[in-house]
């Protein structure tokens, strides 16, 4: 595991200088360049940058970095400077960012400023003694930044960097971030045609072209034959609902900040729906109910949409608008630990059914003091969370909890992942709620015939099929199993004038079988060929020359192996069908 630099108090002084070496080296670049704030992060360092009119583009860093070099060789010390908020003031006078920051400090905080040769910064320290001992640093990225992270403040440059104490570790992390990035699913999800993004339809509304679609409906076969095993019932419902829906199951007080604005049809007032649970209400209050009836389970391969802010949204893991794998269940008090046991159950079997391992179970938990987000009910919470916790007790999952991270319905077990790039994210959630079948006047008549109201159980699997696209993605490095994989077989006749008519016939076989086949048919040579197919990352490559015409028989490859096996086409085709099994 890599350090984490803002964490490590030696490599933080060293990050947070070198933000200051970069200061001074875009100055000398660009003399107007004013600065705002160049803070220590998890991964190194950045800098946000006033350009006035210039704009610095990634090319543009290595000159940047050269100048870095230099002012580093030249080895001035850094000292440092204490002030009085006046001379701080009658020192920036010209800068106003740095006055916007001394006219925020508390009266208390004691001002100081550090000097390296011709750059002074306002800066609370603490440094290095001299820019000699900045040696092992490297600019990553350029980005757009609103000044204080709002949108209608102006938009300053920031430059990413990182510094390390040797050659060694610069090194061991450059290589660790150009992994990442191969690994990134916007990167996988473009080479291998699974999902598009055009500023026409929007941002964070991805588009799934036929590779992903396949996977997606992989994915959705593979889970509802699942659920229907575990007596789940599917139903189909719009993914719109009015105001007064919402407002009835409480988001449009609690959860409208994440909501598609309001449209108005006729006399009714609509929003795009960010979740499924009111409408499975709906679909639970349709008849009457008796304990006998419970569990119900009600599941939907669900489209919702959310506000995500345009600089959150990222490929598929983080979007607009989403397909949960998500389900409702209605269970009595009694039922709830069994029904949530077997929850955590199937998560447990789909990531091994998926050989994800690097995974946590986080337990989050409602912030008592923020009474905007949550319903304010003590009790309710507190039997919630308790009930959860006993459950994983029991189950001998281990957990961390996370204040503030709850549902405004009640407390959730999520799942949490850590992409390729950026912080993690959820995947799977189980959530406990006994506030929305009271706000639906949800009943069932318990055994000795009087009305009672169910709890509810919330839960999606996958989470989202987007966001375990992008996650497995990333975790497979785009090599998908062969029963996920959009092609999984790729022929490559030798010679079309002798052996594509052979060629054809093992691919209409293939088809006939319910294989997903592609005819690579092009007049290419067939080293060329084969390269691409391991590009491509196709699970088999058939070779078909003349042997396997002679003897009516088939080569293959297996993705990630140099060894070419001869079978007989029946031979092959049992061969994948129990590998897909
Ligand atoms: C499980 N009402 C519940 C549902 O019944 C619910 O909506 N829970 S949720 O808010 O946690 O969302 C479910 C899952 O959707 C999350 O666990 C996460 O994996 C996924 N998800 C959330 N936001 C996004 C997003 N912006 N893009 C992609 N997936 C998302
Ligand atoms: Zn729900």
């Amino acid at each position: 595991m890599l350090k984490n630099i803002k964490e490590d108090k030696n490599l933080n002084i060293m990050n947070h200088s070198c933000a200051h070496l970069l200061a001074q080296a875009v100055k000398h670049l660009y003399p107007k360049a004013l600065f705002w704030v160049g803070p220590v992060i998890e991964e190194g360092f950045y800098y946000d940058i006033d350009l006035g009119e210039d704009v610095i583009k990634e090319e543009d860093l290595e000159k940047i970095e050269k100048e870095m070099k230099k002012i580093a060789k030249d080895g001035k010390r850094i000292y440092r400077e204490e002030l009085s908020r006046e001379e701080a003031l009658e020192k920036f006078k010209n800068d106003p960012y740095k006055i916007d920051l001394i006219n925020n400090m508390l009266e208390d905080t004691v001002i100081s400023c550090y000097t390296q040769g011709d750059f002074t910064d306002l800066c609370r320290g603490p440094h290095v003694e001299s820019v000699k001992q900045l040696k092992y640093f490297k600019l990553l990225k350029v980005s757009g930044a609103y000044f204080k992270g709002d949108s209608k403040n102006k938009m300053l440059q920031r430059i990413y960097g990182v510094c390390f104490e040797n050659e060694e570790d610069l090194n061991e992390y450059l290589d660790y971030i150009k992994e990442a990035k191969e690994r990134d699913h916007r990167k996988i999800g473009k080479e291998q045609e699974i999902f598009m993004n055009h500023d026409l339809v929007g941002a964070g509304m991805p588009l799934w072209l036929p590779n992903g679609a396949i996977i997606r409906k992989q994915l959705e076969n593979y889970i509802y034959d699942k659920e229907r095993k575990l007596g789940y019932n599917h139903v189909y419902t719009p993914c719109v609902g009015t105001v007064n829906l919402y407002k009835t199951s409480g988001h449009w007080d609690h959860y409208k900040e994440n909501m598609f604005p309001m449209m108005k049809v006729d006399d009714e007032e609509f929003v795009l729906r960010p979740m499924n649970c009111p409408h499975h209400m709906l679909v639970y209050k349709n008849k009457l109910h008796s304990y006998r009836d419970l569990p119900i389970r009600i599941g939907e391969f669900a489209t919702d949409f959310r506000y995500e802010a345009s600089g959150a949204v990222k490929g598929l893991e983080r979007v607009r608008c989403m397909c949960q794998n998500d389900a409702h269940l209605f269970v009595t008090p009694e039922q709830i630990k069994d029904e949530f046991k077997q929850v955590v159950n199937l998560i447990l079997e789909v990531y091994k059914d998926f050989g994800i391992k690097d995974y946590k179970f986080r337990l989050s938990l409602r912030d008592p003091k923020d009474k905007e987000k949550y319903f304010d009910d003590d009790e309710m919470w507190n039997n919630a969370e308790n009930k959860l916790r006993e459950v994983l007790n029991e189950l001998k999952i281990p957990y961390f909890e996370a204040i503030g991270e709850a549902a405004f319905y009640g407390p959730k077990l999520d799942v949490e992942v850590k992409p390729a790039v950026g912080p993690e994210v959820t995947l799977s959630t189980c959530q406990l709620d006994f506030l929305l079948p009271r706000r639906f006047e949800l009943t069932y008549i318990d055994n000795k015939g009087e009305k009672q109201v169910p709890v509810v159980i919330h839960r999606a699997i996958f989470g989202t099929f987007d966001r375990f696209t992008a996650f497995l993605m990333e975790e497979t490095k785009g090599c998908f199993p062969t029963w996920l994989a959009p092609i999984q077989i790729n022929i490559i006749p030798v010679n079309n004038e002798h052996h594509l008519e052979y060629s054809k016939k093992i691919y209409n076989l293939l088809l006939e079988n319910n294989f997903r086949v592609n005819l690579d048919d092009r007049e290419e040579k067939v080293g060329y060929r084969m390269r691409e197919s391991v590009v491509k990352k196709y699970p088999y490559t058939l070779i078909l020359g003349q042997k396997e015409v002679d003897n009516n028989t088939i080569s293959y490859r297996k993705h990630g192996s140099e060894e070419t096996i001869s079978v007989s086409i029946d031979e092959f085709i049992n061969l994948i069908k129990k590998e897909i099994i």
